[in-house]
């Protein structure tokens, strides 16, 4: 590393001041001032095969692309470790984590004296947004990491340009990172450091400001992205009246080239990055499914009392196994080349392999703990070749699908809000909501089996509102006023619709085949909010009758299969009634009376 590059190339005397802070307490061997260059990328991508913790692949199969293996400690978000510190314990509210802010500052800074030393400190200033949309916000992340580094200039806008948007005196969200490692003198280096005993991804709300410790995966150490993208920025969106969602954001374009836009919000790892790049059956010739993000929206209320959206990243931090030729061929070829892999396998031939990828798994390979795999090893001892939340760090611009607005500093309008979960049983394939009211009761119960993009069981239905348990920064029960509220402040506000593309039959098998057939899901929700096609009243809103659907194509889904996938159980629902007054129990005062009342309604509903 060249340490010429530690002028500070900024006149932004609060940045200068914050950084030289920093600098003193971590006491790092260098400080470099990230430029977002392909120079500057390219040199840490090779320091990074020289350390060890990248391997390049191979150059012809997967150009410009690594692939990275974490500490085995080190594999997911770490929700029992993450904490919303707001001055007041209740406005963290009861499904977050909270400690005092002036205890966990003092708890942190003990924890980050000298924790850089023999490392160098980045300073990565990025945009979350396109630079100078009005709806972007600037972040500066310090972090020890190159890893971090690189894979930030993948997710966000990131480097000089966004030094110069930020000017001499503008806002920006400190963003502090270290891996809590720091080395001795002579002491060699790991390939993936991290602390394997204490994690905190903490964040202050009042100061908008963000400290992560001991971890270098993905949302516990990109901070753009969930302590950023969704703690910080639900909190300055609800100030400023605006949304920050876990949603995709997709377009839906008809053959006579109509075109409407949808966000859609599902917990981690259900499936947004497939949906937001979804390629339509065959019988839908004409129709075009175009991509603008796969993970977050940010949504602001527009001139003409519609919702506009942006994807605040740059990029997709996507779960890699499943993703195929199949289940999503605008990933694979977006994977093609300039791509960052973490824990999947890699093949003799250098490249890499996961789960799901092709029928036929490669003869052996190296798995993601770097150990020998085979098929015959797997099925013995049940060894996975890619962790099952191993992720592709990948450029948007690469999707063959993504839209031509994606980068519209305005945003694009939104029609309609999708609200799903992963479930088994309970919940019918799609619904629409009777009106904003009950979408939002609809959308604060959802429940979802918890997956392996956070440490701790996997397949426990848990409530995840709005699929942002784990992601919103303020008290839950003010955030449902916030969704209740924006309904009404907006003119024209979205349909919104709750889907389920994981119910099991009584043998276990998926009642819907998913993927690319989704978009028959999709044109009924666009064809409802332009009023051209019917639905049947059901206890839990409008639900499409067989001949509502578009089954040109696909002749496997009787009507009777239709109805099965379709069914609300009354005793089912009673059961989910009372898991819904389990969270709502929790949220006490701050809980919306308008949801109560829903709640009683539909209870009323269900027994008529
Ligand atoms: O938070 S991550 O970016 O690691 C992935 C997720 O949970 O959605
Ligand atoms: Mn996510």
């Amino acid at each position: 590393m060249t340490a010429n590059n530690n002028i500070p190339p900024t006149t932004h005397s609060g940045l200068i001041a914050w950084v030289d802070e920093v600098t003193a307490l971590c006491q790092p061997d260098q400080v470099h001032w990230c430029d977002g260059s392909q120079e500057e990328y390219d040199r840490l991508c090779e320091e990074m095969v020289a350390s060890g913790t990248f391997i390049r692949l191979n150059p012809v199969k997967r150009p410009g692309s690594f692939l990275s293996l974490s500490d085995p400690s080190d594999v997911a978000r770490v929700e029992d470790s993450t904490f919303i510190c707001s001055k007041n314990k209740e406005d963290a509210g009861p499904t977050n984590n909270w400690a005092d802010p002036a205890s966990m500052k003092e708890t942190l800074t003990g924890l980050f004296r000298g924790c850089m030393r023999g490392r160098t400190l980045y300073v990565i200033p990025f945009s979350m947004g396109p630079i100078g949309s009005p709806i972007a916000h600037i972040g500066i992340e310090i972090s020890d990491s190159p890893y971090v580094a690189v894979n930030m200039r993948i997710m966000t806008r990131m480097g000089s340009k966004v030094l110069e948007q930020l000017g001499a005196d503008g806002d920006f969200v400190p963003c502090l990172h270290s891996v809590g490692k720091p080395l001795e003198p002579g002491e060699q280096d790991v390939a993936w450091p991290c602390n394997k005993t204490q994690k905190y991804i903490v964040h202050f709300p009042e100061t908008r400001e963000i400290w992560s410790y001991g971890s270098g995966y993905g949302g516990n150490a990109l901070l753009g992205k969930k302590c950023f993208a969704l703690r910080i920025a639900s909190t300055i969106a609800r100030e400023e009246g605006w949304l920050a969602e876990h949603m995709l954001i997709l377009g839906i374009e008809s053959p006579q080239g109509e075109k409407a836009y949808i966000a859609a919000a599902f917990p981690s790892a259900c499936g947004k990055t497939n949906l937001a790049m979804l390629v339509p059956p065959e019988a839908f010739a004409g129709w075009k499914i175009t991509t603008i993000g796969d993970d977050i929206a940010w949504i602001k209320p527009g001139k003409d009392g519609r919702l506009y959206a942006i994807n605040p990243e740059a990029g997709f931090f996507g779960v890699a196994p499943g993703t195929s030729e199949k289940s999503n061929p605008n990933a694979m070829a977006t994977l093609h080349s300039n791509c960052i892999y973490t824990n999947v396998g890699l093949t003799p031939d250098g490249d890499v392999w996961w789960e799901g990828m092709t029928k036929e798994p490669p003869e052996r390979l190296t798995d993601w703990q770097g150990r020998e795999w085979t098929p015959q090893i797997a099925k013995e001892t049940g060894a996975k070749a890619a962790h099952p939340n191993s992720r592709f760090t990948a450029p948007a611009t690469q999707c063959p699908s993504i839209d031509s607005a994606w980068e519209d500093p305005q945003g694009v309008p939104i029609s309609a809000f999708i609200f799903g979960g992963r479930r088994a049983t309970t919940v019918p394939l799609v619904f629409e909501a009777f009106n904003w009211n009950y979408g939002v009761y609809a959308a604060a119960t959802l429940g979802s089996e918890t997956t392996a993009a956070s440490i701790g069981a996997v397949g426990k239905v848990r409530r995840d509102p709005m699929g942002m348990l784990p992601f919103c920064g303020y008290h839950m029960g003010d955030y449902f006023n916030h969704w209740l509220k924006m309904g009404h402040i907006i003119e024209h506000p979205p349909h919104i619709f709750c889907v389920n593309w994981f119910r099991l039959d009584e043998k276990g098998n998926f009642m819907w085949p998913g993927f690319g057939e989704n978009m028959r899901v999709l044109k009924w929700i666009v064809d409802r909010v332009n009023g051209r096609v019917g639905a049947r009243q059901t206890a839990l809103g409008w639900m499409p009758r067989y001949e509502d659907m578009d089954w040109n194509g696909l002749p496997s889904i009787s009507p009777e299969d239709f109805q099965e996938l379709m069914h609300v159980d009354t005793d089912q629902w009673q059961q989910e009634l009372s898991l819904h007054t389990e969270l709502f129990d929790k949220l006490q005062e701050r809980l919306p009376r308008q949801l109560v009342l829903k709640r009683e309604l539909m209870n009323m509903r269900l027994w008529k």
